[in-house]
């Protein structure tokens, strides 16, 4: 695969201790290489976000980019604009990803975005018609993930709408095998070798924690959300629409 990004070799040298990966410096580097090398279905779903918005972006409101890394969740918003008055904010805990995007922003016309370095379970939502977790739930400590979902449904207005995109895992063990070695089967033709995938699976282990779609849509059920649709998967990959 051929792109102008730095390329991801973050584990690509044999370690002698494999630590809880953090998204440091090292990584918001090559981040738009790992994203787009690691997650099936990436642009496509960074593609239907700016679709999305045209539909469901109200006038006056605020889009939210959760977990937002490099700001590409944000920027397909950004570019899909056609309302007056919104507010976008990408909001990221790691100061690395947020120093990156800013630099970023800086060079193109996204001037409207705000950037906020932050624990997405600090911030207040409110006056919201489009919230993006996109593949960032996963990084939630599974004790805080219900009372996220439900502060994200109270910031939205009446017919925003939430996209959860996450890694999932399946209660049928053979069938978690099964999409788990042809996601594999990806990354080997994205040009990871069994080093960087078996070092990067260890290093993701206590950090990512994936959970079953059933819990997924339980959990935005039992925060109110309606119109609960999967509209996307790849393997071990989805992304669900929500409605208030
Ligand atoms: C994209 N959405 O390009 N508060 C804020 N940010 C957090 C927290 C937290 N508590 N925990 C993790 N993050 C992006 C991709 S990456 C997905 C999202 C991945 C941030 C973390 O710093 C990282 O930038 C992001 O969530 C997850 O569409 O690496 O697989």
């Amino acid at each position: 695969m051929k792109n102008h990004w730095d390329r991801d070799s973050v584990f690509n040298d044999s370690l002698n201790k494999i630590v809880d990966f953090t998204f440091d410096d090292k990584v918001a580097k090559v981040f738009e290489d790992m994203l787009h090398r690691s997650i099936p279905g990436y642009s496509t779903i960074i593609g239907n976000i700016g679709t999305l918005t045209k539909r469901y972006a109200r006038p006056g409101s605020n889009l939210y980019d959760l977990g937002s890394s490099l700001g590409a969740g944000a920027i397909a918003m950004q570019n899909n604009l056609s309302v007056p008055n919104c507010t976008i904010f990408a909001i990221d805990n790691s100061i690395s990803m947020i120093r990156r995007c800013r630099s970023f922003l800086k060079n193109t016309s996204d001037q409207n975005i705000h950037l906020i370095c932050s624990d997405i379970n600090n911030i207040v939502i409110k006056n919201a018609s489009i919230i993006i977790l996109n593949f960032t739930l996963q990084f939630i400590p599974l004790d805080l993930r219900d009372n996220l979902i439900k502060n994200i449904y109270n910031g939205l207005l009446q017919g925003g709408i939430l996209i959860l995109s996450e890694k999932i895992t399946f209660e049928d063990e053979k069938r978690d095998e099964r999409q788990i070695d042809r996601y594999y089967d990806f990354k080997r033709k994205n040009n990871y070798s069994e080093l960087e995938i078996s070092q990067k699976r260890d290093a993701l282990e206590n950090v990512l924690i994936p959970e079953h779609l059933e819990m997924h849509f339980s959990r935005l059920k039992s925060a109110g959300f309606i119109n609960i649709d999967q509209w996307f998967q790849l393997y071990n990959f989805v992304s669900v629409i929500a409605e208030k």
